[in-house]
């Protein structure tokens, strides 16, 4: 079985946000998932906001970190928006951005063990107990939220290796930040060894994709060009060679960014775009989809950009893709 979620930056009011996330629902998707840093609107707020506006589509933290806000709070956060939205948080918490923690003066210690110990004590307060915890990044002594007992799904963001294990250990699921079946068969195994003795099969393996759809496929490339620049620059040596992005097309993309945004838009090939996005029409995407799906992925998760237009996006999405995969 294949679940969609769709993926929002917080860079848009509540408002926009709560009436495209209450569209997505109408158009069958599941969950939806939204950023976290700290210069754009705060993800929880912006959550327990779109709870009261929606009615069953599941609502997650797409991804927080433990370096910005202290593990109680994230607990008590999370919990408020699933007492809010009766039942339907889900907590995605990563590593975070460590570049604008060092703007901040946050230092990025032992980000492994600061997501492990996050999430054991995050799901400990939002069950209700009394928790005191002597880990190596976080002591508590006597700590208990007046919340209830709530069980939330932990998804964490994960990427290098050592994070994708431990998202296979301590998560519910993952959500990674890939849209190539060659990145999941990496991934996938990872997190299997993560999971080790418990049962793979129900472990969320989440696409964090960059999407876009539009009836005209030329106009799905032109809208996904800008994004996929970024994620091209910004992706690690290891991963520009796993997809086979010839050393010379990168070097000319990263060195057209000196030259600005539009000339590096204009140097972004259709190998670049085949590896960072799932881009076309709907037939074209729901083939790549399958392919995903082939990979071990068990929810996709269509970001930015969506397409030219996000709401007829999101309908295409709603009304010619999610039916292929109903029987998956
Ligand atoms: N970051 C945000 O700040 N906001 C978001 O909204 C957001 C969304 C998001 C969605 C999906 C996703 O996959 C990632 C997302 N991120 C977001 C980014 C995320 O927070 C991370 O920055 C990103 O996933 C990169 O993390 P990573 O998996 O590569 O892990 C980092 C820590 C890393 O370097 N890991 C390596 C590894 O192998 O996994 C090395 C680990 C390491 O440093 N180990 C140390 C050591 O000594 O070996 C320390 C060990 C320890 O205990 O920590």
């Amino acid at each position: 079985m294949v679940h969609f979620g769709i993926e929002f930056l917080a860079n848009e009011t509540a408002d926009t946000l709560a009436d495209m996330i209450r569209f997505s629902e109408e158009n069958g998707i599941e969950y939806a998932w939204i950023t976290d840093h700290y210069n754009n609107r705060d993800s929880f707020s912006l959550l327990t906001y779109i709870a009261a506006r929606t009615t069953s589509i599941k609502l997650g933290t797409g991804v927080t970190n433990p370096y910005t806000r202290t593990a109680p709070q994230l607990a008590s956060a999370i919990a408020t928006v699933d007492e809010t939205s009766g039942g339907r948080a889900v907590f995605g918490i990563g590593p975070g951005d460590k570049m604008t923690f060092e703007n901040l003066g946050v230092h990025w210690t032992k980000p492994l063990q600061t997501v492990r110990e996050t999430v054991e004590v995050v799901r400990r307060l939002t069950l209700g107990e009394p928790v005191s915890f002597d880990g190596d990044v976080i002591s508590i002594k006597k700590a208990k939220l007046d919340l209830g007992s709530r069980s939330v799904p932990v998804y964490v963001g994960a990427q290098g290796p050592g994070m994708l294990r431990l998202a296979g250990e301590i998560g519910d699921g993952a959500l990674v930040n890939a849209s190539h079946p060659r990145d999941f068969e990496f991934a996938v195994k990872l997190l299997k060894e993560g999971v080790a003795g418990r049962d793979f099969s129900q472990f969320d393996v989440g696409a964090y994709t960059s999407f876009s759809v539009a009836g005209n496929r030329d106009e799905a490339v032109a809208a996904a060009r800008p994004v996929v620049a970024f994620i091209t620059a910004g992706s690690p040596p290891d991963v520009i060679k796993r997809h086979g992005i010839p050393e010379e097309d990168y070097s000319r993309l990263t060195s057209a960014f000196k030259d600005g945004f539009k000339q590096a838009v204009r140097a972004v090939t259709d190998d670049m775009i085949s590896a960072f996005s799932i881009c076309g029409t709907p037939d074209d995407c729901i083939g790549q989809i399958h392919d995903l799906t082939g990979a071990g992925v068990t929810q996709v998760i269509p970001g930015s950009p969506l397409g030219p237009d996000k709401k007829k996006s999101i309908q295409l999405i709603g009304k010619e893709i999610i039916p292929e995969f109903k029987e998956e």
